[in-house]
């Protein structure tokens, strides 16, 4: 069934105060290194081009944005690591707020992202050991696909996880081109109505 996301509505803005919205049937976050496409992979998802801000220059998200999607889930867009002009402070109030959040129980899967172009960074490592020791579900996708020729953007892909130590998949994707847009909307599919076998009981 061809899963599509309806419904997206921007719900809140959490900063240190960690005041949570009301939790619905499934949480979705999108986490990785500033850059790397977080906002734009959203926008892309739920097909529309303004949901959640985007920029050129790295440190656009500052806090945990909520999105309702459909009526019925939160996706989840977070302030990105490794922003080279962060000051000591912001480094510091971005790793209470996200290890805050990710210690949370809240999150039903992370959604992790890296640039398909470089090799994973030292705080992408860090990250991913996060991951693994709050034991979140995850998803490794690989951003800026467009970049490479497609012959080459599979096993990129892959070698992305590879270093990173994980299982070597990661869903190439492109929010210029949508690449990898498909999978990815399946993938959530399955995350949020787990019990209808990957279907969200509409009719369509
Ligand atoms: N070519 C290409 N550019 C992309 C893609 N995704 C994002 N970008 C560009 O990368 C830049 C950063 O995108 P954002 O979505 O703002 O990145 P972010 O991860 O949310 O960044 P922070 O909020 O700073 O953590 C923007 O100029 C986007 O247009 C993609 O798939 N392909
Ligand atoms: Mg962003």
């Amino acid at each position: 069934m061809d899963f599509r996301i309806k419904k997206a509505e921007f719900i809140t803005s959490v900063g240190k105060d960690g005041k949570y919205p009301e939790k619905l049937r499934a949480e979705v976050a999108v986490v990785g290194k500033s850059n790397v496409g977080k906002s734009s992979l959203i926008n892309a998802l739920c097909n529309m081009n303004k949901l959640a801000k985007t920029s050129q220059k790295p440190g656009k998200t500052r806090l945990i944005n909520y999105f309702k999607l459909n009526g019925e889930f939160m996706l989840v867009d977070l302030p990105g690591y490794g922003f080279a002009k962060a000051s000591k402070t912001e480094m510091e109030q971005w790793g209470e707020l996200i290890e805050n959040y990710l210690s949370s129980g809240r999150i039903t899967h992370l959604i992790m992202l890296i640039d398909i172009r470089h090799e994973p960074t030292q705080e992408d490592r860090q990250m991913f050991k996060y991951i693994l020791y709050y034991a979140i579900p995850y998803t490794l996708v690989a951003t800026k696909a467009d970049k490479l020729a497609k012959s080459r953007r599979k096993q990129a892909a892959n070698k992305c996880a590879k270093l990173l130590g994980a299982p070597p998949y990661a869903v190439a994707f492109s929010s210029e081109t949508g690449d990898g847009k498909q999978e990815l909307l399946s993938r959530l599919n399955a995350v949020v109505y787990p019990e209808t076998d990957a279907t969200d009981g509409t009719e369509n």
